[in-house]
C-alpha cells in the first residue's frame, strides 16, 4: 500500500516535470509540512493557509523526524460524506495513511478555494485552506451552505472551522503560518 502510493506520487511529480515544457507552463512545486509535538497533542499543517497560481503542484510532507501519522484529504462527499469545499470540476484527493518521511503530491488546476482535513486529527483542526487563483466555489461559501441541499454531508468540526484562516488574509498575505504555538518547527 505505502509502496503504491510512493509510486504513485512519483508518477505525480514525473507527470508534473514532463509538463513544464515552454508550451504548457506547470509552476514549480509547494511543500506543507504536517507536524505534531512529539506526544501529538497538538497537530497541523505549515503553512495552514496559501495562495497559488492554477497548475501549482502541491507537495504534503510528513516529515521523518515526525512521531505522528497524518492524511490531506479533500472537503468533498467522495471523501466519507465530508461536505463540498473544494471547486465542484476539481478532482478530490485522499493520500491516504502518510507514515512518517512520507509524501503526497497533487496539481491544483481549478481556480477557487480548496479546504482539506486530516482524518485522524480533523477533530483536533488539523486542516488547511488553499486559494488557487481566483477565490470561489464551495469553499468560499459559509460552512453550513449545504445543510438544506445535501443533508447527508457532514458538517465541519467547530474546532476546524476555527482553524481555516479566512480567504482574504490568504490574499493578502499569501502565505499564512500557524498561529503562535504552532510555529516552534
Ligand atoms: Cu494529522
Amino acid at each position: 500500500m505505502m509502496l503504491g502510493r510512493r509510486s504513485f506520487v512519483a508518477g505525480t511529480l514525473a507527470v508534473a516535470a514532463g509538463l513544464a515544457l515552454p508550451s504548457r507552463a506547470v509552476t514549480a512545486g509547494v511543500t506543507i509540512r504536517m507536524m505534531s509535538t512529539p506526544d501529538g497533542s497538538a497537530v497541523w499543517f505549515n503553512p495552514v493557509g496559501l495562495w497559488l497560481p492554477p497548475a501549482t503542484t502541491v507537495v504534503w510532507r510528513n516529515g521523518a523526524e515526525q512521531a505522528n501519522t497524518h492524511t490531506t484529504t479533500a472537503y468533498h462527499p467522495a471523501n466519507g460524506r465530508h461536505s463540498l469545499r473544494i471547486p465542484e470540476a476539481a478532482i478530490p484527493w485522499d493520500s491516504g495513511y502518510l507514515l512518517p518521511g512520507h509524501s503526497f503530491a497533487t496539481t491544483l488546476t481549478v481556480e477557487g478555494v480548496y479546504d482539506y482535513f486530516c482524518r485522524p486529527h480533523e477533530m483536533a483542526g488539523m486542516v488547511g485552506r488553499i486559494v488557487v487563483g481566483r477565490p470561489g466555489g464551495p469553499g468560499a461559501r459559509p460552512f453550513d451552505w449545504f445543510t438544506a441541499t445535501h443533508p447527508d454531508w457532514l458538517p465541519v468540526p467547530l474546532a476546524a472551522q476555527r482553524a481555516f484562516p479566512p480567504v482574504e488574509r490568504i490574499l493578502r498575505d499569501k502565505v499564512v503560518r500557524p498561529d503562535s504555538g504552532r510555529q516552534v518547527r
